[in-house]
């Protein structure tokens, strides 16, 4: 039984605007797990393959027109339909890395004008991550990263808006989450942030019961200090 618990894998989810990079960083993280020895698998939402997961893509390449309130409980369908498997697979011991979660549920939705507690409540029951990085990139930062694609959402205004919501979350109840996880994205001190994630993956695979599903997934994230914070407090208390 005890075993069990311990062998658990870990919830790594990584959220920010378009091309701040969650793609990449998340496959590079799950390799280096893979280099470590660990099982871990790249997961992503929405994930299209589904015949929900269509549904989104029709809409987010503008073949189809949805209500607001629609797609966002489309969006949370969608992460309900997997949290069985979702389930199987950390109780089996395999750690998933998960690029955009419901923190990207919320923020878009709530960034056109949707009722943030209301865009909340699909939500909470669905596992909680044992660690949110946001990757902090300015939207005009990102749009200058080979452009913005033709999908709904990939227009600067609207990233702009996406942001403040974002922060809105994070204010409001992402406390726990350090914002230096920022630097895992600035080019330098790049493999020491993998690091920083990939101890933080070990570590929650002995950590806490799975069973903690949480009430509000939104208000149960973890904490990351990047290897640059670290170093910055190690020479400053030197
Ligand atoms: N959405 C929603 O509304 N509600 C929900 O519940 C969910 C999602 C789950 C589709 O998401 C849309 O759905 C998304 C949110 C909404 N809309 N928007 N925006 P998606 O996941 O399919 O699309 P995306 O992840 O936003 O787009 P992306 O372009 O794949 O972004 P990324 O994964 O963060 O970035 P990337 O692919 O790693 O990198 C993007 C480019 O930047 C690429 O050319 C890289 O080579 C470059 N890059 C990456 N890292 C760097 C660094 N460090 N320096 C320089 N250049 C870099
Ligand atoms: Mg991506």
């Amino acid at each position: 039984e005890g075993n069990k618990k311990e062998s658990r894998g870990a919830l790594i989810v990584l959220e920010g605007l378009d091309r701040s990079g969650k793609s990449s960083q998340c496959s590079r993280l799950v390799s280096y797990l893979e280099g470590e020895g660990l099982s871990a698998e790249l997961w992503r939402f929405p994930d299209r393959t589904t015949n929900v997961g269509q549904m989104i893509s029709a809409y987010l390449t503008n073949a189809s027109q949805l209500d607001d309130h629609t797609i966002h409980l489309l969006f949370s369908a969608n992460r309900w339909e997997k949290r069985s498997l979702m389930e199987t697979k950390l109780k089996s011991g395999t750690t998933l890395i998960v690029d955009r979660y419901s923190y990207s549920g919320v923020a878009f939705s709530s960034a056109k004008g949707l009722d943030i507690d209301w865009c909340k409540a699909p939500e909470n029951g669905l596992l909680a991550p044992d660690l949110v990085a946001y990757l902090d990139i300015s939207p005009d930062k990102a749009a200058e990263r080979g452009g913005y694609g033709d999908e709904r959402y990939e227009k600067l205004e609207f990233q702009q808006k996406v942001a403040e919501h974002y922060k809105v979350l994070h204010d409001a109840s992402w406390k726990s989450i350090v914002h230096d996880v920022i630097d895992i994205n600035s080019g330098d001190n790049d493999d020491d942030n993998l690091a920083v994630l990939a101890e933080i993956a070990h570590k929650h695979d002995k950590g806490k019961a799975l069973e903690a599903v949480h009430e509000d997934v939104l208000g149960k994230a973890g904490v990351l200090t990047s290897a640059r914070a670290r170093r910055k407090r190690a020479a400053a208390s030197s």
